[in-house]
C-alpha cells in the first residue's frame, strides 16, 4: 500500500553519485519532488537535465553549518513541503590502522557522518513535523555500525551514532507522527571505495572482485519501500547483506 502525494517532496543528502542518485531517480520516476543536494555541481545539473523540473540541484557542504541553514531557509516553495529526509551523504577514508592513521581523516568523517547529518536532521525537523503523519528520516548507516572489523574505526563508529541517534530520535518524536528508520547496508558497489581509497582504482577492484555486491538501485529501493509503508508503521532499522558476504571468526594474536 503506497501513499504517493505529487506534492510531497524528498529532501536527498549525497545526490551526486551511488545512493542518494539513485534514491533521487527512484523518487522522481515516482512522481516525489526531489530536493538533491551535494557538493558536485555538474553531477547535480546533469541529474536534474535528466530528470527535469521534479529534481531541485542543491549545492551546499553539509559541514557548513551556516551554508545548510541558509540553503533550507531559502527552499523554494514548491520544494518546501518535506515529507521525507534521507540522510545519505557520509564517507570513509582509508582502512590504516587507528594508530597510524590521520586526525584529519577523522576528523572528516565526524564532521561529515555526524555533524552534517545533525545539521540537516535538526534544520529539517520542523517541516517534517509540521507534515505530520506519513513523514520519514532515512539515515545511511552501516554494518560497520554494528560490527567491528579492522581498519572501521572512526567510519563505523560514527555509523553507530546514527544507529543510536536514529534510535533516540524516535522517542522524542514519538506523538508527532514523524518515523525514523536506520539502513544498515553491508558491501554496496559506488564511489564510496574509490573515495575510501583516495582514488585507487586496482584497490577499489579488489573490494568487489569475484563478489556480487549490492547495487544503488537496491538500496534506493528499499528507502522507497520504507517510506511508504502505512503512515502507522515505522521500520526502525534494516540491515542488507549481498548474500556473498557474512561475517569471519575471531582474530586472534598467537606468539
Ligand atoms: P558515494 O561515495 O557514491 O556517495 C557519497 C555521497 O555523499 C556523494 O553524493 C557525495 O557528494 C556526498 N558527500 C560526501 N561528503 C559530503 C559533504 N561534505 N557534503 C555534501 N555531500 C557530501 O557512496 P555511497 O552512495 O555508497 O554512500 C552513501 C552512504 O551510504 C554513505 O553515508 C555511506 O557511508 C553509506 N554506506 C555505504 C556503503 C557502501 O558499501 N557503499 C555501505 C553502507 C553504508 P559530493 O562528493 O558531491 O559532495
Ligand atoms: C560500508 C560498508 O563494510 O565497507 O559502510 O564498512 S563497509
Amino acid at each position: 500500500m503506497e501513499h504517493d502525494n505529487p506534492a510531497d517532496t524528498v529532501f536527498i543528502t549525497g545526490a551526486t553519485s551511488g545512493f542518494g542518485a539513485a534514491t533521487a531517480r527512484c523518487f522522481a520516476g515516482r512522481g516525489w519532488n526531489v530536493i538533491a543536494a551535494g557538493r558536485r555541481a555538474d553531477r547535480l545539473d546533469a541529474l536534474a537535465d535528466e530528470v527535469g523540473p521534479r529534481l531541485h540541484p542543491l549545492v551546499l557542504d553539509i559541514r557548513d553549518r551556516p551554508g545548510m541553514e541558509a540553503a533550507v531557509a531559502a527552499l523554494p516553495a514548491t520544494f518546501g513541503r518535506v515529507r521525507a529526509l534521507v540522510n545519505n551523504a557520509g564517507l570513509a577514508l582509508g582502512t590504516t590502522p587507528a594508530q597510524a592513521c590521520s586526525l584529519d581523516d577523522w576528523e572528516t568523517m565526524v564532521d561529515t557522518n555526524i555533524k552534517g547529518l545533525l545539521y540537516a536532521t535538526r534544520l529539517l525537523l520542523p517541516r517534517l513535523i509540521e507534515y505530520g503523519a506519513g513523514a520519514g528520516i532515512v539515515n545511511l548507516g552501516s554494518v560497520a555500525g554494528n560490527w567491528p572489523y579492522p581498519g572501521s574505526h572512526v567510519y563505523g563508529a560514527s555509523k553507530a551514532f546514527v544507529r543510536q541517534f536514529s534510535l533516540n530520535l524516535r522517542c522524542d518524536l514519538l506523538g508527532t507522527g514523524v518515523r525514523v528508520t536506520n539502513i544498515e547496508p553491508g558491501m554496496s558497489e559506488s564511489e564510496f571505495s574509490l573515495v575510501r581509497f583516495a582514488g585507487d582504482r586496482d584497490k577499489y577492484d579488489a573490494v568487489y572482485r569475484g563478489a556480487q555486491p549490492l547495487q544503488p538501485e537496491d538500496i534506493a529501493d528499499t528507502v522507497y519501500w520504507v517510506l511508504n509503508q502505512p503512515a502507522h508503521i515505522n521500520i526502525n532499522s534494516l540491515e542488507i547483506m549481498p548474500v556473498t558476504q557474512a561475517w569471519s571468526n575471531f582474530a586472534i594474536r598467537r606468539e
